[in-house]
């Protein structure tokens, strides 16, 4: 045989054995099997996600302020340790603040990452840059969300103030929550609020991490971007004539992802039905578009008044019951639409109501127990639940003051400045939590 005619073949055998190794990673993906090779990132295969060719399934965290962490020194000797506790525990999907607006709003956090329109906070930037870097350490990976429809990060209803050039609408001052809502929904259809808002998402996802040189781009360390923490449509009883305009905005803003950056996920950050005017099919609607990779959704047993913490064995048993209902029927919105779905936010509190980081945490660790465990029968009958992230993590946090209110300066713990320190807060010393969810990793990860 000749050697071109040798080196024919071997270019035919070398191509038809790719193909039947591609041929097998998607054959594999649709039976729920892990893939042989895989990309770094994590993808979407039907209902899974995958991450390095398996399937990935993950117990999480929300960690809204790792980027305020990573940027400050004490802040950084902090978040080392507490990423090495979380990691050691297996909680490796960390939920995240990327990016806060400057507000005079009464109980937003400070200091802000955009600062106004088209001006960036660098500190916290490369705050944003640490965390990610300490992360890919730890072989952990994030979902960095880019604004807020509530008031404690500034938000949207920052963005309609810069707009107007009038003070925001401040809830926690007016009690106005409908008109807040309302307000705030404004951005979904301003044109040059969408303008500022882009440029900021343009300005993080382009971005090169100060620390360790890789284009965010090309960083397998964030697992996706969202569009915004709990963004609805407007208020439940104002808000469906704007509905369009919300799921236009869902739609074009991952469209405007996925052209700066064909690596990452993107998904919306929505609470689910609770959060979409309270309309199963409105949910389902606003994410049947192909730019969202995964569905999300929140679970809030005490906001939604079916959990009183006065009368925690009174109301427990319905909370359970409601909390399995709501999730089965997100779960079928995400099988019916094939993607994959993520409960990103649940939480309750310590016992008693009590704030303090000493309180017991009985009644949460048998919620959470109770919703770990049937998260897991989910994920034994292969449905579209592939993870979960508790609200919220505290770690070495602590409220500063007798009154458990957040002041500028104070550590930050898992509840945000418009709530009581320590509300929801997982802290690190929560060792009987902290178990419930080791456990749970576990067996997340043994599938
Ligand atoms: O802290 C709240 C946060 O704004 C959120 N969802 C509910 C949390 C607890 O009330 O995103």
């Amino acid at each position: 045989m000749s050697y071109a005619r040798l080196c024919f073949l071997v270019c035919i055998f070398i191509a038809l054995a790719a193909c039947g190794t591609l041929d097998k990673e998607k054959r594999a993906a649709g039976r729920g099997e892990p893939a042989i090779s895989g990309s770094p990132f994590v993808t979407v295969a039907g209902n899974q996600l995958l991450r390095r060719g398996s399937p990935y399934y993950f117990v999480g965290a929300n960690f809204w302020y790792g980027a305020y962490l990573g940027s400050t020194d004490e802040g950084r000797r902090r978040l080392q340790k507490e990423l090495d506790q979380l990691k050691s525990l297996g909680i490796d999907n960390l939920r995240v603040l990327a990016a806060s607006e400057q507000t005079e709003l009464s109980m937003a956090v400070s200091p802000a990452l955009h600062l106004t329109p088209g001006q960036y906070n660098e500190a916290l930037l490369i705050g944003l840059d640490v965390l990610l870097a300490e992360m890919a350490k730890r072989d952990m990976v994030a979902v960095l969300y880019f604004t807020n429809f509530w008031q404690w990060s500034g938000g949207m209803s920052q963005y309609m103030a810069w707009l107007t050039g009038e003070p925001p609408l401040d809830p926690d001052v007016t009690n106005d929550w409908s008109g807040f809502m309302q307000n705030s929904a404004k951005f979904y259809r301003s044109r040059e609020a969408q303008e500022w808002y882009q440029q900021l998402i343009r300005t993080i996802v382009t971005r090169t991490n100060s620390i360790t040189g890789v284009p965010y781009v090309d960083d397998p360390t964030i697992m996706a971007w969202q569009l915004a923490n709990e963004p609805r449509p407007g208020s439940d009883e104002g808000g469906r004539p704007f509905y369009p305009h919300y799921k236009e905005w869902i739609q074009q803003t991952a469209q405007f992802i996925k052209s700066l950056d064909a690596n990452h996920l993107v998904s919306s950050g929505s609470e689910g039905s609770m959060g979409t005017l309270r309309d199963l099919d409105l949910f389902r609607d606003a994410h049947d578009v192909p730019e969202i990779d995964y569905l999300t959704f929140h679970l809030w047993p005490k906001n939604w008044g079916w959990f009183d913490v006065k009368k925690a064995e009174q109301t427990y048993p319905q909370t359970a019951a409601n909390s399995k209902a709501y999730i089965l029927q997100h779960l079928q919105v995400a099988k019916e639409l094939g993607k994959p779905i993520v409960l990103e936010e649940f939480g309750i509190e310590r016992d008693g109501g009590d704030y303090r980081a000493t309180a017991g945490t009985g009644q949460r660790d048998r919620f959470f127990r109770e919703l770990f465990g049937f998260v897991e029968t989910q994920v034994k009958i292969g449905s579209a639940l592939v993870g979960t992230n508790f609200w919220s993590w505290g770690g070495l946090g602590i409220a500063q003051s007798a009154d458990f209110v957040w002041r500028p300066g104070d550590p930050f713990t898992g509840d945000p400045p418009q709530e009581p320190q320590g509300l929801n807060s997982v802290f690190s010393r929560d060792a009987s939590t902290l178990e419930v969810a080791r456990e749970h990793a576990k067996f997340m990860k043994s599938r």
